[in-house]
């Protein structure tokens, strides 16, 4: 029997609410309908007790008994082989479920985030280095598009790498970087709409918003 802990800041400016990637692993932890407990660590004070768990001083990380797993994806890839409603347990499926894990993040991610980052931070697009961040991006989605168009989920039914995907190009759709992306605007809505994700990110807005009142308090 599993015994999982997920553990995510006390407390987070507004602006990343609900987009911290602890809502990753609580989307998989409610579709997988596994039991679990919330642990906070101190946003401000990032000490060596975080630093044991997450060398980066960044969060998530999940602990399951007295094994402890930083990364998302390691968090995820973990949880599929706990539950075949994340992963299938047969060896070509659970193959095709980390090639779209790892093409989430180390294909998809690495070009969506400093394009996300760079609209959030209002950087101006006329230079070369917008424009290398644009294209980058525009080349991923372009590959994404048609796979996305052919298929209602990556690896056969809904996996751990949909939840990943789906959680990668959502933050990409918050700046309209889906526009002429219609099969990967239609997967985002597709897999934001399951009632996991919906519980997910209640979660995690509840989270946050019990901290603001201890702050208050
Ligand atoms: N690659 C890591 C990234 C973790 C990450 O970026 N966490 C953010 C919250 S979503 C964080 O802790 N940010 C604070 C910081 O980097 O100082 C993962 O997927 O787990």
């Amino acid at each position: 029997m599993p015994d999982l802990t997920l553990t995510t800041y006390d407390w987070v400016p507004p602006p990343p609410r609900g987009y911290v990637r602890d809502l990753r692993v609580r989307w998989a932890l409610e579709e997988g309908a596994l039991p679990y407990r919330v642990a906070s660590t101190p946003f401000d004070d990032r000490g060596p007790a975080h630093l044991a768990h997450q060398p980066f001083a960044q969060v998530p990380w999940l602990t399951d008994g007295d094994l402890s797993i930083f990364e998302s994806g390691a968090i995820l890839l973990h949880l599929g082989g706990l539950s075949a409603k994340l992963m299938p347990t047969e060896p070509h499926g659970r193959n095709e479920v980390t090639e779209w894990v790892f093409a989430a993040l180390n294909s998809v991610e690495m070009a969506g985030l400093p394009w996300s980052m760079s609209k959030f931070m209002g950087h101006p697009t006329d230079t070369v280095a917008w424009t290398f961040v644009d294209d980058f991006l525009k080349l991923r989605l372009k590959r994404l598009e048609p796979v996305l168009a052919s298929r209602e989920w990556l690896a056969g039914s809904f996996s751990v790498a949909d939840i990943l995907m789906a959680d990668v190009l959502r933050v990409v759709d918050g700046f309209e970087g889906l526009k002429d992306s219609p099969a990967c605007r239609a997967y985002v809505a597709r897999a934001t709409s399951r009632p996991a994700f919906a519980k997910a990110h209640a979660d995690q807005m509840a989270h946050f918003a019990a901290a603001d009142a201890a702050r208050r308090a």
